[in-house]
């Protein structure tokens, strides 16, 4: 199949929830040599955001809405380990506590960011979805770790990502964490807002910034 035809297929197989397909395509992305993050964001992404724009106009209802975030999670779990491999620079910059906030469960994109940061020389400890904000801290603060990373998919969660600056700075930590904030509903004034270290619209662009933030 010829790339552009490959990407057609990951956009339909989304559209379609179907898992299977979705693996066998990320597996014939490998087997041909294609970037794994370029599949994901030129093939598996156009079709999350159609599902998402379906979705918010009642054109596609909620198990719509589950099977095409499980086919998007099967076929980044068939591309991780290849993104992994091609992570070239193995020094350890810094350790990262990732989380999506308390409340919400998408984790899609915190765990592409994982992904990425752990490939280009982060420790990660990524502790899942609906993380509360003190499992975050208490996480932080075990590990001492030198940023706090946090995923929000929805506009009733991002408050969370304050609620953790706010609890980072009630026991002392802020001074010595960074915080870096993140999820499709974020913008630039809402990082201001909140007192935010760095934030980036991607995971690619979330490793920059990462190294940005602790001047590596
Ligand atoms: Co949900 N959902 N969902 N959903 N879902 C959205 C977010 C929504 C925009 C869909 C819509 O209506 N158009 C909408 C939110 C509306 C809003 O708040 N304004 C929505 C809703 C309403 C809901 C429910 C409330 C639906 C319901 O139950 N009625 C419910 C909420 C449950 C909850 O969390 N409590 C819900 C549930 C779900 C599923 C479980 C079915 C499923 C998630 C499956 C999973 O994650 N395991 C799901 C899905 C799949 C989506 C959409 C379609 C796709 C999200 C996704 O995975 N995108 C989404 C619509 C959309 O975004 N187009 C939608 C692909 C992923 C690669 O991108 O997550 O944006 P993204 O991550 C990017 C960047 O944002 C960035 O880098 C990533 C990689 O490029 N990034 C960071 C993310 N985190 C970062 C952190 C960083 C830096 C960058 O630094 C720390």
């Amino acid at each position: 199949m010829q790339t552009e035809e490959l990407y057609k297929a990951m956009f339909q197989s989304i559209i379609d929830g179907d898992s299977d397909v979705a693996a066998s395509l990320a597996k014939q992305a490998i087997d041909s040599g294609l970037d794994p993050l370029e599949a994901i964001n030129e093939g598996f992404v156009p079709g999350v955001n159609q599902v998402g724009e379906q979705f918010s106009c009642g054109d596609m209802f909620l198990p719509e809405l589950v099977m095409a975030g499980e086919a998007m999670k099967t076929a980044i779990s068939v591309l991780e380990p290849e993104m992994a491999k091609r992570g070239t620079e193995r020094k350890v910059f810094g350790k990262v506590v990732l989380a999506t906030v308390q409340g919400d469960i998408h984790d899609i994109g915190k765990t592409l960011v994982g992904t990425m940061l752990a490939a280009y020389g982060f420790q990660v400890y990524d502790l899942g979805v609906d993380v509360p904000i003190l499992k975050v801290v208490e996480k932080a603060r075990e590990v001492n770790a030198d940023i706090v990373a946090l995923s929000a998919l929805l506009t009733t969660t991002m408050v969370r990502q304050r609620d953790v600056i706010e609890a980072l700075e009630d026991v002392g930590l802020r001074a010595r964490v960074k915080v870096m904030v993140g999820g499709a509903p974020v913008t630039h004034e809402w990082v201001e807002q909140i007192g935010a270290d760095g934030y980036s619209e991607d995971a690619v662009g979330a490793v920059n910034v990462a190294k940005k933030l602790l001047g590596v």
